[in-house]
């Protein structure tokens, strides 16, 4: 057996695991590991500028591929700066390896010099964390945070290596195992037959029937299958901020986001529903509004991979614990066998009572003067064709993406929703260019979010990551503003920007391109010219009507269909 350094296992073993890329940034605690990864070339380092940009560079990996990315920091301050970025990918239940340097192990307690209790710190936000104490345990352990973070419901997981297990002299046996056993630890792989039966059952008796998608369905793999209950049924389907793009946002049957700034038809089908499907959702507050008001006639079949998420705020009818894919699989059987089916009539009207809904309040904004941030989202959609990666930093930006861009596939919509990361955008958008050169990449941002990751410019110069970025220039933290002028009579506590930079100079001064744009007129055709430059990264600083809302916006510990529609109209 070839034997191999503590550090040159950890490289090993990344390799072993199909890893292309590692997003890190050095320090004392991984001096070792750094030289190790030096000296051979099948696992590349990305070098960042800023450690939560290594995180959320692997986890934007993950969101679009499903499998686990990997961050590499060192001890003390290198780990602390992952931490918002692990906890964003806690929050979205995202696959995640993050390896932290450490002091060594017999200083561990002594206060050594950048020495942090980086497992006690990350223990809330972490779905599993690792200690190595014996350097020969790195490739079982290496192997068990990839199966733990990519398996059941998928989360970030930490792998603490003291710097004396990767002592470059001191060599053992390097064997990476095929498989993992864990006697406390087995996802489970299907849902109970009697419940899925159960569910059916009332699925096909339903007369105003939902069906509520979440994250699950795309970190679960499962679009193809909701797609085809969906339209086997004839049934409108409604997604969560994070299950944007698990049904494609332009068929009929999609009634778009529901929630807090959901669609109109989306929040008021689920206020007056009979029977809801959820599946791969968590009935966050960001959804549920109210729960004391929650959907009153409506019963619910709830399908989740992790039976915490079960009845956690809503208490449901039918549990279901399970993969969404294998379920829904079930599902489809045990439909097409069924002897009854839905009631047509029945279907018929709910649709048409959606279709109202629509009409009276679907999608629409009011044009001004000032360009709309809406009409930008919407030219992006026109521009990239629905089909580019969308990464989003958090803010009105974020709700005007989710609402206006029509995502047809999954994991294209790339945002953190749980946590709402401002400085998200930029090193997700990265990460998804670096492992998808050839697709369009956008970045929807605004003044705030940008400026929190801005140095990663620097690193999209060096690595050759030409994304686009859209920023919405409201002047102001938008979202902030927002709540003010609903909440505090439009007192603007610290949500104006004063001083900001000129960014067309800014993203010059790292090697890229500059564009302002003041008029609609002229946004067709820059944004055009922006994607065409293939090859470049285009920041695109786009002034919009500083003064505009999100709506709907649901009145807050209200019901679903408690919305204000504009400035003056409430349901
Ligand atoms: C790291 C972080 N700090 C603070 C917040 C609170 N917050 C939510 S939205 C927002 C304003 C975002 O402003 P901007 O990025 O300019 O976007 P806009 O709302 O104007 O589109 C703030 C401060 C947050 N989500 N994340």
């Amino acid at each position: 057996m070839e034997l191999l350094s503590g550090a040159e296992m950890v490289v090993r073993a990344l390799r072993d695991e199909g890893v292309k890329y590692i997003y890190g940034y050095p320090g004392g605690a991984l001096l070792h590991v750094y030289d190790a990864i030096f000296q051979q070339d099948e696992v590349e380092h990305i070098l960042v500028r800023h450690e939560q940009a290594a995180t959320h560079m692997a986890d934007a990996y993950a969101r679009a591929t499903n499998k686990a990315g990997v961050a590499l920091v060192t001890s003390g301050p290198g780990a602390t700066n992952a931490v918002t970025g692990i906890a964003t990918a806690y929050m979205d239940s995202i696959p995640m390896v993050v390896i932290t340097g450490q002091v060594m192990s017999y200083l561990i307690g002594e206060d050594a010099f950048q020495e942090t209790d980086m497992l006690g710190i990350s223990r809330p936000i972490v779905k599993h964390s690792f200690s190595v104490q014996r350097p020969e345990d790195i490739p079982s352990i290496i192997k068990k945070a990839f199966h733990i973070a990519q398996s059941g419901r998928p989360g970030p997981v930490v792998v603490d290596i003291p710097k004396d297990m990767t002592t470059p002299t001191e060599r053992y046996p390097y064997d990476y195992p095929a498989n993992v056993k864990m006697r406390s630890y087995g996802p489970i792989s299907r849902g109970h037959s009697g419940q899925i039966k159960k569910a059916v059952d009332m699925l096909l008796a339903a007369k105003r029937p939902v069906i509520y998608t979440g994250g699950g369905v795309i970190m679960g793999d499962a679009s193809e299958e909701l797609v085809k209950l969906a339209q086997e049924l004839n049934y409108p389907v409604t997604n969560t901020l994070m299950g944007l793009g698990g049904y494609p946002g332009t068929d009929r049957q999609s009634l778009g986001m529901l929630g807090m700034h959901g669609s109109y038809e989306a929040n008021m089908a689920m206020h007056h529903s009979d029977f809801i499907l959820a599946v791969g959702a968590r009935f966050d507050d960001r959804v549920t509004n109210g729960t004391d008001k929650f959907c009153p006639t409506a019963r619910i079949a709830h399908i989740d991979i992790d039976p915490a998420s079960i009845s956690k705020t809503i208490d449901v009818d039918v549990p279901i614990v399970g993969p969404a894919k294998a379920v829904l699989k079930e599902m489809l059987e045990l439909v097409a066998e069924a002897k009854t089916q839905p009631d047509a009539e029945a279907i018929a009207n709910w649709w048409k009572q959606i279709d109202e809904w629509r009409q009276r309040h679907g999608g629409r904004f009011e044009l001004g003067d000032k360009m709309k941030p809406q009409q930008v989202i919407e030219m992006l959609s026109k521009v990239t064709n629905g089909d580019a990666f969308v990464c989003s930093d958090v803010g009105q930006h974020q709700m005007f993406a989710a609402q206006y861009y029509k995502f047809n596939k999954p994991n294209r919509w790339i945002n953190s929703g749980g946590l709402g990361t401002m400085g998200f955008g930029l090193p997700a958008a990265m990460g998804v260019k670096l492992n998808f050169p050839d697709a369009d990449v956008a970045c929807v941002t605004g003044e705030g979010s940008i400026q929190m990751n801005i140095q990663e410019l620097s690193t999209c110069k060096q690595y050759d990551l030409p994304v686009k970025i859209i920023n919405l220039n409201n002047q102001s933290l938008g979202m902030v503003r927002q709540w003010q002028d609903m909440n505090y009579e439009s007192r603007h506590s610290q949500s104006y920007m004063k001083s900001l930079p000129d960014f067309i100079k800014l993203v010059e001064s790292y090697g890229h391109v500059g564009m302002k744009v003041k008029r609609y007129e002229d946004l067709e055709g820059a944004m055009r010219e922006a994607f065409a430059m293939k090859d470049r990264l285009v920041f695109m600083d786009i002034y919009v009507d500083p003064f505009e809302h999100v709506y709907p916006m649901q009145v807050p510990r209200g019901s679903m269909r408690d919305m204000w529609l504009n400035k003056t109209e409430r349901t």
